[in-house]
């Protein structure tokens, strides 16, 4: 079959919800369990679904390629799923309409596998989602995708170590050469829950205090993500999580809860939970992750580290301004050119035009022409009008 046709083979295999993602029931059929790709923007996940399921959807180099759902289903070493690939999201406290749409999902299959999806070489700044998910209870496997870049930026992440410290699988790829993605495959067939619920991150006594207290309120959701959604509350300006139907009593002790009773004025928890995570991050990268003292590879770096340089940087400036300005501009550019111009090429081409005027019409030849251009026409002309 040639690549077109197969490419619109796969096609057919995929549902898009663009139309209807803002259901309650998201559009997703209750037979099979779930496998839903969540992660950053411009991460893998595409290329990832369509590695996984052998199908297509639309994979590009920017941000925010895809803005609705599109699943399929698919068949694991027998076992039947369905397979989700999600807009772009950076945090479960979703801002833009495709972070809500991935958000709600992530919450409704909770019990299913949600593959998190994350840039290998940056996985300091993506991994606080991961701990977001994992601290929701999901069943999350982490799949570090784009490993092919690590070489070239001198990065090692030691997989097991990392797979530790989370406790869950942890899982290398290149979706778009299908590179670790029979490995992802074993690892979402034999996906084993600890018994045990993980709390990978603990945040400040007052921040745990407030969880409690958002924890005892009448809440309508499984218990299991609990912790989870008293942070989405604490954080969220307007207490509106799309999928929890909550009461205007409800939103009044939620911000009662968020009124620090000491200085009795509103406490921006959103800094504090997100610098924890990020902290808990960092931490554990320090752990995993190694970087080479990358050494220079081209003369356009040695050039770019110069250039940034104050000491060098600015010697160079005032040599770019006097050799560039001052000698080409100035110089060469309003002194040689113009004069060559001027002397060389206009003259020649203003005698030739006046020559051809005279010989072609030697009775109408305009005086006010001939003075204005007279100092430069030579006398040979002047004289035989
Ligand atoms: N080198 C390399 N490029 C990859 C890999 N996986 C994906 N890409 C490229 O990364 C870009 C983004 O891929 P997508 O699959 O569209 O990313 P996405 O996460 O779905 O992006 P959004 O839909 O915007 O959220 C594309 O140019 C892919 O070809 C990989 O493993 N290695
Ligand atoms: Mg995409």
């Amino acid at each position: 079959m040639s690549a077109p046709m197969k490419i619109i083979e796969r096609m057919k295999n995929i549902n898009s919800t663009k139309d209807c993602c803002h259901d309650e029931n998201v559009c997703l059929s209750k037979e099979y369990n779930k496998i839903i790709l969540v992660g950053s923007p411009n991460v893998g996940k595409s290329a990832l679904f369509n590695a996984l399921t052998d199908s297509y959807v639309t994979v590009s180099n920017y941000p925010g390629t895809t803005v609705g759902i599109a699943k399929t289903t698919t068949s694991i070493e027998g076992k039947n799923y369905e397979v989700i690939d999600t807009p772009g999201m950076y945090s479960l406290l979703s801002i833009t309409e495709e972070e809500k749409i991935s958000r709600k999902i992530v919450f409704s299959y909770a019990k299913d596998i949600i593959i998190h999806v994350v840039d290998a070489k940056n996985i300091e700044r993506m991994l606080p989602l991961t701990l977001q998910l994992i601290e929701a209870n999901f069943s999350v496997i982490l799949v570090l995708n784009l490993m092919d870049e690590l070489d070239k930026y001198k990065i090692k992440i030691n997989i097991e170590k990392l797979g530790k410290k989370l406790k869950i699988p942890v899982i290398p790829t290149i979706a778009t050469k299908e590179v670790g993605v029979n490995e992802l495959k074993t690892a979402i067939n034999t996906y084993r829950k600890l018994p045990q619920k993980q709390i990978l991150l603990t945040y400040s006594a007052r921040i745990e205090k407030k969880i409690e207290e958002v924890i005892k309120l009448p809440l309508k959701y499984h218990q299991q993500s609990l912790r989870s959604i008293a942070l989405l509350l604490l954080q969220d300006e307007t207490t509106e999580i799309e999928f929890i139907p909550v009461t205007k009593t409800f939103t009044s002790k939620i911000n009662i809860i968020k009124t620090d009773v000491e200085n009795g004025k509103s406490y921006p928890f959103l800094y504090e939970i997100a610098l924890a995570r990020q902290q808990r991050a960092t931490e554990i990268t320090s752990h995993t992750l190694s970087q080479q003292n990358s050494k220079k590879t081209s003369i356009v770096d040695e050039l770019n580290e110069l250039m940034i340089n104050p000491w060098t940087g600015i010697p160079i400036l005032i040599v770019v301004i006097y050799i560039g300005l001052y000698q080409i501009v100035g110089k060469f550019g309003a002194g040689y050119a113009v004069d060559f111009i001027e002397n060389i090429i206009y003259e020649t081409t203003h005698e030739l035009t006046l020559g051809v005027s005279y010989q072609s019409n030697s009775v109408a030849v305009c005086p006010a022409t001939i003075e204005a251009g007279s100092a430069s026409i030579p006398r040979a002309y002047a004289s035989g009008i």
